[in-house]
């Protein structure tokens, strides 16, 4: 059935309810002079093509694939339309290595054809804090599909992971493969339904009007928390202690430092947003919240060409109830024009998610780890990890 991932260090569908099978790593690191010393062979009209993305001409090539290769939704109406301020972002965290921003291109055109990259992280599942790749913006060009050019290059990401001394890696997809260790649903907020609806991304309700409709979902036009306001540079220290505290709760999360919370959270105009509250009496930090922005083409539309989404991110409620958290970043994220907020059953969402009307999407996403084990999975609800 899946001739390429069952030669994988994966979790195997026959494996479910083992006993013998325990937590950690599938197989054991192997001394770094074994790991491949050359790329896999690619067929012969293409060569690999490390990206550099501190070049505007590289990243605007690699952000065009994606914006016309990259995923869409079940019916093909909607692409994801990462920015390029947004992928240099995601693929340049701390430490990142230069190597892990994999391109193929057509030998006589130089045409990028096809892509794959990874980024280093610490993620820890349950007690261990295992060092990984979170391997993303996995894309071949249209025209080269069912040509089996996926399996080579998830094959060359995980040498040049291995060349780093890195044996494990996360990964979500919207399709289902060798082993989901959760599997979550996409949630979405109208929060301008009259263009959802001109689009297709939603419908008006059975027994609804457009003006009833606009009305169930009007939201006050500033946040209503005291103390409520955007994210500094001066506030890492604060942050990283709530969310270290709060993540500690779930049975897989990120191991953020004062590096990572700088750059994964301090905002960034259209890539990330983070706000905090901060109490008028103490000066305290109590909240935290945040969202990313990723906006999708809207394919075959005459009236529109892209829907502004924001995707709910990582939020701590010490003081203020989440779900009121939760309602100041639609707040803002109206304010700022967004279409619609996205979050997924993931940590404690699920219990304001209804409250706070959003409704089920048609989307899924499974998430997974590469050789590391985790024995019949876990909840969305246990899950402290948000990939882009
Ligand atoms: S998920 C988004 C993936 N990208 C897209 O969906 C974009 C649109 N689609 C495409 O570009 C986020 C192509 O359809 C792709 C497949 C390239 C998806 N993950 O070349 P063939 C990520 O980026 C398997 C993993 O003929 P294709 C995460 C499929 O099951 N495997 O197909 C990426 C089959 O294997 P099987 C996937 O349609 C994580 C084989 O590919 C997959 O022309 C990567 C078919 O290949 C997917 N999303 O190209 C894994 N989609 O065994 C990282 C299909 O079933 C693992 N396949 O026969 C960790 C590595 C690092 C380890 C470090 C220690
Ligand atoms: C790795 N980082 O299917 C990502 N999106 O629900 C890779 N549906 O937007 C994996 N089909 O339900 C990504 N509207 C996997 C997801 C791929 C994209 C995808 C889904 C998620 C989506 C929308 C539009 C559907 C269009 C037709 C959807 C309903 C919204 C409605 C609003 C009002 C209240 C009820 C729900």
């Amino acid at each position: 059935r899946h001739k390429f991932w069952e030669t994988q260090p994966v979790g195997q569908f026959r494996d479910a309810g083992d006993a013998s099978l325990s937590d950690g790593a599938i197989e054991p690191p192997t001394p770094l002079s074994e790991v491949r010393a050359d790329p896999y062979p690619l067929p012969s009209a293409f060569e690999w093509f490390t990206c550099d993305l501190d070049d505007d001409s590289l990243l605007s090539d690699l952000y065009s694939l994606l914006a016309h290769n990259y995923v869409e939704d079940d019916e093909n109406m909607f692409r994801f339309n990462y920015s390029p301020a947004f992928l240099r972002w995601a693929l340049r965290p701390p430490s990142f290595f230069r190597s892990w921003h994999i391109g193929v291109r057509a030998k006589e055109s130089k045409k990028l054809v096809a892509f794959i990259s990874g980024v280093p992280a610490r993620i820890r599942a349950r007690d261990a804090v295992v060092r990984m790749a979170e391997i993303n913006f996995l894309c071949v060009h249209k025209k080269l599909r069912s040509k089996r050019l996926a399996p080579v290059l998830i094959r060359e990401v995980t040498r040049r992971v291995h060349q780093e001394n890195i044996w494990q890696a996360a990964y979500t997809a919207g399709v289902v493969l060798p082993t989901p260790i959760t599997t979550c649903r996409y949630w979405h907020r109208s929060l301008n339904p009259k263009k959802l609806i001109d689009v297709g991304f939603s419908r008006l309700g059975p027994r609804m009007t457009m003006s009833r409709t606009v009305r169930l979902y009007k939201l006050p036009d500033a946040p209503l928390t005291p103390g409520f306001r955007q994210m500094e540079l001066r506030d890492v220290a604060a942050v990283t202690r709530l969310l270290r505290a709060y993540l500690a709760k779930f049975v897989v999360a990120p191991d953020f430092d004062e590096m990572d919370v700088e750059h994964w959270l301090l905002p960034q105009e259209d890539v990330v947003e983070s706000y905090l509250v901060e109490s008028p009496e103490t000066h305290e930090v109590t909240d935290f919240c945040s969202f990313y922005t990723l906006p999708s083409s809207v394919l075959n539309n005459a009236n529109y060409a892209t829907l502004k989404a924001a995707y709910s991110y990582y939020n701590v409620s010490t003081k203020t109830p989440l779900q009121q958290l939760m309602n100041d970043a639609l707040i803002v994220a109206k304010q700022k024009n967004y279409d619609v907020f996205n979050a997924l059953d993931v940590m404690e969402n699920e219990s304001l998610l209804k409250e706070l009307k959003f409704g089920p999407g048609d989307g899924q996403l499974h998430y997974y780890l590469y050789n590391y084990r985790i024995r019949n999975g876990i909840k969305p609800s246990e899950l402290g990890l948000v990939l882009l």
